[in-house]
C-alpha cells in the first residue's frame, strides 16, 4: 500500500503542567513541544495521521530541542522523504531507512515516522496494538516523581500517588537529593515497587554515594552517570547490587546491544522518541528479550497522542517492568485527547485504528502558539 505524503504541519504547542515538574536538568511547569499532522493518500483516500516529538524546549535532556527539530525537519529530513516519495515505494517501515543519511536527530525522525505510521495504520484500519501483535489489553502504571522542595513534601506526593493505584513509584535524584528521599519513602512504604532516576548526574567518583542506595531494594537506577559513560556504567554495575537500568544512553538497537554485551544494563528504559521512533524501539525490545534483559517503557510527558502509542509498545511481551506510562492527569489538566485513566493501577491499551485517537481540535487550537506547514 502507497503512501503518498502531501504535506506535514508542525504544532507548537505549550500545555501547563499541573504541578512543576523538577528533574536533575531542569523545572519544567509547561511542556513545550511539537505535534505533527501529515496530510496523505492512501488509495485514493485522503488520510491524516499524527505524531508527537519527545523534544524539549532546551537541549538538557538530549541534546535535540523543539526549535532544532523544526529546523532540521525542514531543511533536511521532509526533503529525504520528498526525493524518497518521487522514487516510489515510501511506507511508514522505510522512513526509517531514507532519513538515514541525516546524523542523530532521533526524537525529529520518530515524530516524522509516527504520523506517517498513523496514517498507515488509519488507512489500513488497524490499532498499533494488532500491528505489533500485542495481545495485552492493559499496561501496570508506574509514576516518575520530581525532585520536591522537602522529604515530608515529598512523602505527601508519594502517598497521593499511590492512593490514586499506581503500581510503581520512581524518584528522581540529583546529589544532595538522594539517600535521604531514598531512606525516608522506603521506611513510610516497605513493599512499594520503588526505583530511582538520576538523568545522568553523577561520575563514578560518586560511586560510594550511590552503592548507599543499594540498602533499600530498588528495582533498579536509571542513568547515573553522563550519556556517553558507556563502559563507566558498566564498572558503576559492578560495585552496586542495584540493577544497572539505562535511559539516555541506549539511542538505538546498535547502543542496546552495546549496553547489553559490556554489562552496562540489566535493565533498559524504552523511550521511543529517543531512540527514532516505534520501529526501533521495537527492535531494542526484541533484542533485550533474546538476551534476558527486562525492557520498561519510558516518557517525556507525552500527550494523548503518544500515551496510547507507548502503552500498545509495553503490551510486548519483554516489557516486564511498570512504565513511566501515568495517566494524563499526572501531568495535564486539559489534554488534547480522551484524557487515559487509571483503572486499579492500569492504563488500557487503546483499540482504534491508526496509534491513537485523534487530538481534539478545539484543545489542540487551545494550546497551539504556532504552526508550521511544510509541503512534500
Ligand atoms: O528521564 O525518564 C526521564 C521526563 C522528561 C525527560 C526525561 C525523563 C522524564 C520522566 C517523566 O521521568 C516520564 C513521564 O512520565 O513521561
Ligand atoms: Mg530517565
Amino acid at each position: 500500500m502507497a503512501i503518498i505524503i502531501k504535506d506535514f504541519t508542525f504544532s507548537s504547542l505549550e500545555i501547563p503542567l499541573v504541578t512543576p515538574f523538577t528533574t536533575s536538568f531542569s523545572t519544567q511547569t509547561a511542556r513545550k513541544m511539537l505535534v505533527v499532522q501529515v496530510h496523505t493518500e492512501v488509495d485514493g483516500t485522503s488520510v491524516s495521521g499524527w505524531g508527537e516529538c519527545g523534544a524539549l524546549a532546551e537541549p538538557v535532556y538530549s541534546e535535540e530541542y523543539t526549535a532544532g527539530v523544526l529546523d532540521v525537519s525542514e531543511r533536511f529530513l521532509l526533503p529525504l522523504l520528498a526525493a524518497a516519495q518521487r522514487d516510489g515505494g515510501l511506507t511508514a517501515e522505510t522512513v526509517g531507512h531514507y532519513l538515514e543519511p541525516i546524523v542523530g536527530h532521533r526524537m525529529a525522525k520518530s515524530a516524522i515516522e509516527m504520523a506517517v505510521l498513523d496514517a498507515q495504520l488509519r488507512a489500513a484500519g488497524v490499532s498499533f496494538k494488532d500491528y505489533l501483535g500485542v495481545t495485552r489489553d492493559k499496561v501496570p502504571s508506574g509514576v516518575s516523581v520530581g525532585i520536591q522542595d522537602s522529604v515530608p513534601r515529598l512523602l505527601d506526593v508519594v502517598d497521593g500517588y499511590l492512593a490514586e493505584g499506581y503500581q510503581r513509584i520512581k524518584l528522581k535524584i540529583k546529589p544532595g537529593w538522594d539517600v535521604d528521599p531514598v531512606r525516608a519513602v522506603r521506611e513510610a512504604h516497605p513493599d512499594v515497587p520503588l526505583q530511582v532516576d538520576a538523568n545522568a548526574t553523577y561520575t563514578l567518583v560518586d560511586a560510594a554515594q550511590l552503592r548507599k542506595l543499594d540498602a533499600y531494594d530498588l528495582l533498579l537506577i536509571e542513568q547515573p552517570l553522563a550519556e556517553d559513560d558507556m563502559r563507566q556504567h558498566a564498572e558503576l554495575a559492578r560495585v552496586m547490587r542495584t540493577p544497572m537500568c539505562l535511559d539516555e544512553s541506549v539511542v538505538s538497537a546498535a547502543s542496546a546491544a552495546d549496553a547489553i554485551s559490556m554489562g552496562a544494563a540489566a535493565i533498559i528504559n524504552i523511550k521511543p522518541s529517543r531512540v527514532g521512533g516505534y520501529l526501533e524501539a521495537r527492535r531494542i525490545h526484541d533484542i533485550a528479550r533474546a538476551h534476558g534483559t527486562a525492557v520498561w517503557c519510558g516518557g517525556m510527558l507525552e500527550t494523548g497522542i503518544g500515551r496510547g502509542a507507548n502503552a500498545a509498545l509495553a503490551g510486548l511481551p519483554g516489557f516486564t517492568l511498570p512504565g513511566d506510562i501515568s495517566a494524563s492527569s499526572r501531568f495535564y489538566e486539559h489534554d488534547i485527547t480522551t484524557p487515559f485513566v487509571l483503572e486499579d493501577g492500569f492504563i488500557r491499551i487503546p483499540t482504534g485504528p491508526g496509534l491513537c485517537e485523534e487530538p481534539n481540535a478545539d484543545a489542540l487550537a487551545g494550546f497551539t502558539t504556532a504552526t508550521h506547514v511544510f509541503p512534500v
